[in-house]
């Protein structure tokens, strides 16, 4: 281009000056000649291509020479510049094109950063608003802050409601309701040797209510896959779930059926206790042990209290192994405790009128003196229970889940709320054991992505040993009940609708001849519940 537009015309320059040299003016022996065209090339003498020589047959001229013609010098220097000019005149012209389309270059080029740079500033500007306008983030003092919780919130219609008030309790007879059965927010610290928990619950299944529902402070030993696997060792300090089986240890947020076994809520009432717990798993293994007051929260004299100085020992070991698609769970549990009879203060004598004929009025023989008792003191009974639970989880690629699982329970005066037990010989206790049986089978099949049913049958015997009388005579009774609840649930990432009908059959009735039956009690449930 421009370079070798320079070169071609220096080329030229120093060809010219070389055949200006070779052929001084006068020299006799070349004619002139014709400049060199722009075409010749550089080094080509001129001289050797005007170079006549004579004929051979010609004879000798041996008159004067002939004047040979004047070379006209001006009109060669004028022709070289005029070439010369003409060269450095297209070398500029060239260099100007190059020069142009370089500017042009430049100045589109110029143009496109610019657009881009404005563009930039404007994708930053509605970030910055977009930032400025978004919710606050949570905060927190450490890392490894997780936070989750969820709402359940139900409709029930129950056969046994009735508009009145138990008269022993105060509570209403009446189950048709709407009820926040469970709102929960938790808050949890995972660290690799330091974890942490505290979660709150609110419902209204007695009225209003905010409380405490976990609280965890641990230590542990990491296992082979981390910080996010099962821990080889955790010691937790805190408010937890009795590490007892399967059904009370599982979420609330997890579980299809409204409420755990009646057997579950009899012996585990409330589920957590507080205490010290030992846990971890090496591989396919599980173990658990803790310490606790033994007085859960659904306990009804003393809920997360401890009136004796005796702990509830408790614990659970187990195997959690999965293979491909299918996953089983299975365990033993036990638990040796020491429950309280409450004792009773000292009454004066007093003086009882008892009005047995009817009419109003005091009679002498309606006059009774009742004796001052003695304070009564508390006494403390021993309790145990034991269990095993299986579970089995099958998926399948198209359907989903498919998960079948059971547990048995077998104690004694481990009751704590549907038939408490009190086997002290105090004055106004049971008086013997109460030796509590119960099981469960469960089953739930997941319908694709959003849809999945279930059924479980559960049985709970609370008095192994109950008697009835019957016309004067003591008869072998069954105390027990049985439920049938059938499920089927509506789910997505965020929520769940689940709508559950139970087929209750208990012994809480009599008949017209006096016979225990069952006392209608079937329940239909529906409840809504949103989680994050
Ligand atoms: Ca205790
Ligand atoms: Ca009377």
């Amino acid at each position: 281009m421009g370079l070798r537009g320079l070169v071609l015309t220096l080329g030229v320059l120093t060809g010219g000056r070389a055949w200006a040299q070779a052929t001084p003016p006068g020299e006799t022996q070349a004619p002139a000649v014709p400049a060199p065209t722009a075409g010749a090339k550089k080094g080509e003498s001129p001289a050797a291509a005007v170079s006549v020589p004579p004929s051979p047959g010609s004879a000798p001229y041996v008159g004067p020479q002939p004047a040979p013609p004047p070379i006209d010098v001006e009109a060669l220097r004028a022709a070289e510049r005029a070439e010369r000019e003409a060269a450095v005149r297209a070398a500029r012209e060239e260099a100007e094109a190059s020069l142009n389309a370089e500017i042009f270059l430049r100045a589109a080029e110029t143009a496109e950063l610019r657009a881009t740079v404005e563009s930039l500033k404007e994708q930053a500007a509605a970030a910055a608003k977009a930032a400025a306008e978004a919710p606050p983030s949570v905060r927190a003092a450490r890392l490894g802050l997780g936070l989750t919780g969820y709402v359940q919130a139900d409709l029930a219609f129950r056969q046994s409601s009735e508009d009145q008030i138990n008269g022993a309790t105060g509570n209403p007879l009446n189950e048709d309701r709407f009820m926040i059965r469970r709102a929960r927010l938790r808050a949890t610290l995972d660290r690799t040797y330091v974890a942490g928990l505290l979660e709150l619950d609110g419902n209204t299944v007695n009225g209003p209510t905010a409380r405490i529902a976990g609280a965890e402070a641990s230590l542990r030993l990491p296992g082979p896959d981390g910080d996010r696997g099962v821990p080889l060792l955790m010691a937790t300090i805190g408010l937890f779930k009795i590490p007892f089986g399967w059904e009370v240890i599982e979420s609330d947020r997890d579980r299809l059926f409204l409420e755990r076994s009646t057997t579950e809520r009899a012996l585990f009432p409330g589920e957590y206790d507080v205490g010290a717990r030992l846990q971890g798993g090496w591989r396919f293994l599980r173990y658990s042990v803790a310490a606790q007051n033994g007085e859960p929260v659904g306990e009804r004299s003393f809920p997360l209290r401890d009136p004796n100085h005796q702990k509830d020992w408790v614990g659970r070991l187990g195997v959690d192994a999965a293979d491909g698609p299918v996953q089983v769970v299975a365990g033993f549990s036990g638990l040796y405790g020491t429950g309280l009879h409450k004792g009773t203060p000292a009454t004066k004598p007093t003086f009882q009128w008892n009005d047995s004929n009817e009419d109003g009025a005091i009679d002498p023989t309606e006059l009774r003196p009742v004796p001052g008792r003695a304070a009564q003191p508390s006494i403390n009974f021993p309790r145990h229970g034991l269990g095993g639970d299986l579970r089995i989880v099958v998926t399948t690629p198209r359907l989903g889940r498919t998960t079948a699982y059971g547990e048995l329970y077998y104690a004694r005066d481990l009751d704590r709320a549907i038939l408490p037990a009190d086997p002290t010989g105090a004055i106004g206790a049971v008086g013997r054991s109460y030796r509590e049986l119960g099981w469960y089978v469960a089953i739930m099949q997941d319908l694709g992505e959003h849809l999945t049913v279930g059924a479980r049958y559960d049985y709970y015997d609370p008095d192994r040993d109950a008697r009835d009388s019957q016309v004067g005579m003591v008869v072998p009774s069954s105390a027990s009940y049985s439920t049938l609840a059938l499920v089927g649930a509506l789910r997505a990432p965020g929520g769940r609708l689940i709508v559950e009908y139970d087929i209750n059959r208990n012994h809480l009735g009599r008949t017209v001849s006096g016979v225990p039956t069952n006392l209608k009690d079937n329940v239909f449930a529906i409840r809504g519940e949103a989680s994050f």
